[in-house]
């Protein structure tokens, strides 16, 4: 069975990672997207919430699996013995940090990087973009499910509190 992993912070997921995911969906037998732990960077959702989110939106896509990892994702791809992973790419800056990390993890482990280029709808959309422009009063409604924009503006209340 052909495998890719989808790899991200997820911090939240916006709906240029759910385009992308979409579209490796059904390009790939299974697609495993896979929430990275970084132990340095808190974030907005822990990672918990982070998998429930990504689970929540991904759940009409049967070949999809939402899982974690912490570590390198050249490990995780061994473990799951797959080979193929998937990046979304919205523009020349995102290319030259995702070159950069296909080209070390090919030299890793043999793993493959597959770049899908971003739909112009979603070419300026980020998770940190939108974290703070909804943190600023900004409406960014139609760049995320109903479900998780509900989600960003209960925790930035919370946070205001
Ligand atoms: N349209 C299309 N694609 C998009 C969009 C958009 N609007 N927004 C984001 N994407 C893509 C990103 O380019 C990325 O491919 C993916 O969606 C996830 O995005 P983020 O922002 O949630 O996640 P990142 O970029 O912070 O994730 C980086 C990783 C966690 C994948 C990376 O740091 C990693 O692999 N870490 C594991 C440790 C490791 O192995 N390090 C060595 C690497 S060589």
């Amino acid at each position: 069975m052909a495998g890719a992993i989808c790899p991200g912070s997820f911090d939240p997921v916006h709906n240029g990672h759910l385009d992308v995911i979409a579209r490796a969906a059904a390009q790939f037998d299974e697609v495993v997207v896979t929430v990275v732990v970084n132990p340095n960077k808190q974030g907005m959702f822990t990672i918990d919430e982070r998998l429930e989110i990504a689970r929540e939106t991904t759940a009409h896509l049967p070949n999809v699996r939402v899982e974690r990892w912490q570590g390198l994702l050249v490990d995780f791809a061994r473990q799951q013995g797959i080979t193929a992973i998937i990046k979304g790419l919205r523009d020349a800056t995102d290319f030259g940090y995702e070159f950069q990390m296909a080209q070390m993890n090919r030299k890793l482990t043999g793993v493959d990087t597959y770049f899908i280029a971003t739909s112009p709808a979603y070419s300026f959309v980020s998770s940190s973009l939108i974290k703070e422009v909804a943190t600023l009063g900004g409406d960014i409604a139609d760049l995320l499910p109903e479900s998780v924009h509900k989600r960003l503006m209960a925790r930035i209340a919370e946070r205001r509190q």
